[in-house]
């Protein structure tokens, strides 16, 4: 019979986990790096990167589960992404939040009948105080690329993230050491804010994901322009990387992230209910930008999107959001894309 760690590796495969890796509790070698990312503000309003409490864990994954003596890092596929937007491509689907983690606790559970008996253990995907990409690293995942992404050599970067801290002793993969980015920029020069460092971090206060997920106020002026058509998310960095062009057409995104629905039609998006914003994207990732924040990126993706003839037909809609919308931050960006429109006519 195989070793348990690939009777488990192939039990992730069955769950739809395209990659599987083990690695130790250790604290992460890059910590620095981190630490010195929050000390120059790169994380912008995503204070709970900066608490205290989630950076001592981020330090020690063992102050998460005390017997804690290994961590598996599976990765779920979503479909490619391109360079125009409006959604990235791991938010056309279920949001992954509410995906990774009942198929991690299937793993679990399949190990703990394997072992027989009980494993401790805490699930995560994205929002735990973990580092996540440098423990996907480590567990032999890919490399972090130039774009900050963990990228894999067979498969690229259209992965989600996921962990489970296990009491359970298996044997480490071994890390993914080689950088495969060599001499390649092109995810540095087609970044059109300018978030990506040169350190292989990102300047998340420029980054497009940020600016239309994340930040709560207004989108700052010197950025606006230059968020493109993007409502939620940015693949542009990715989208440009020749490992995942390789990839693109063998990769099987999973059925739980395809798209539900065809691109929206931005201008009618406008019009949106609190209740039909729900509605629309119930157990959807664009919940988390709420209406108010979805309908800001629309009314600016509107102002900087499309030929100028099909740009002008959007006036009416945005005159109409600038005047009567519930929310004084889509009634300001809709006044600044509908001015914008008239002046570049
Ligand atoms: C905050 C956050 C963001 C922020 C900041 C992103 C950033 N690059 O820092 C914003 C909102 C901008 C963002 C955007 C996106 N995100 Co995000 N994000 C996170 C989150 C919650 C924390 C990341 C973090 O701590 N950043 C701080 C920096 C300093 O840490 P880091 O990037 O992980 O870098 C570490 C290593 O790179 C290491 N390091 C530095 N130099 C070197 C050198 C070597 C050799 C090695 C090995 C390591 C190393 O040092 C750092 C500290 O350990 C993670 C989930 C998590 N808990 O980890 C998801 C996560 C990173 N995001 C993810 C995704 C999918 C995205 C988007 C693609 C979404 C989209 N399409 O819009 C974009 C991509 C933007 C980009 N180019 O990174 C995935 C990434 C999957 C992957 N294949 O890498 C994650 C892992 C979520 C998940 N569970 O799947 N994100
Ligand atoms: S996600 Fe978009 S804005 Fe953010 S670093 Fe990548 S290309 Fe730049
Ligand atoms: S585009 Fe080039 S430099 Fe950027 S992550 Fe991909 S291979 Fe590395």
């Amino acid at each position: 019979m195989s070793a348990l760690s690939d009777r488990l590796k192939a039990r992730a495969r069955e769950l739809g986990f395209a990659l599987c890796g083990i690695t130790t509790p250790d604290p992460p070698p890059h910590l620095e790096a981190y630490e010195r990312w929050l000390a120059q503000g790169r994380h912008g309003s995503m204070g709970y990167l900066a608490a205290e409490r989630a950076r001592e864990r981020r330090a020690d994954p063992r102050l998460i589960l005390p017997d804690c003596k290994s961590i598996v890092v599976v990765a779920l596929p979503h479909s490619p992404g391109d360079t125009r937007g409006p959604i990235a491509a791991y938010a056309l689907g279920d949001d992954y939040h509410d995906v990774i983690p009942p198929r991690l606790v299937k793993l679990v559970e399949w190990l703990a009948t394997e072992v027989g008996r009980p494993i401790a253990h805490k699930i995560y995907t994205d929002t735990g105080p973990l580092l996540e990409r440098e423990l996907a690293q480590r567990a032999g995942l890919g490399w972090i690329g130039k774009n900050t992404l963990l990228i894999n050599p067979k498969a690229g970067s259209y992965f989600l993230l996921g962990e489970a801290l296990l009491d359970l002793d298996l044997p480490p993969d071994p890390p993914l050491a080689a950088d495969h980015c060599g001499s390649c920029t092109r995810c540095l020069d087609a970044c059109p804010t300018g978030a990506i460092l040169p350190d292989r971090m990102l300047d998340a206060r420029r980054c497009i994901s940020y600016l239309t997920i994340e930040l709560k106020d207004a989108i700052p002026m010197d950025l606006r322009q230059q968020t493109g058509g993007w409502v939620f998310g940015c693949d542009i960095c990715q989208a440009v990387c020749p490992w995942n062009l390789r990839f693109a057409e063998s990769l099987t995104p999973d059925a739980a992230l395809a798209p539900r629905a065809p691109a929206p039609d931005l201008a009618a998006e406008l019009s949106l209910s609190p209740e039909q914003f729900n509605a629309k994207f119930k157990g959807s990732p664009v919940r988390r930008a709420k209406r108010r924040g979805y309908l800001r990126n629309v009314a600016v993706a509107l102002g900087n999107g499309g030929d100028p003839a099909r740009r002008s037909l959007c006036v009416p809609a945005l005159e109409r959001a600038a005047a009567t919308d519930p929310e004084a931050l889509v009634r300001e960006h809709a006044r600044w894309a509908a001015d914008k429109i008239k002046r570049d006519a």
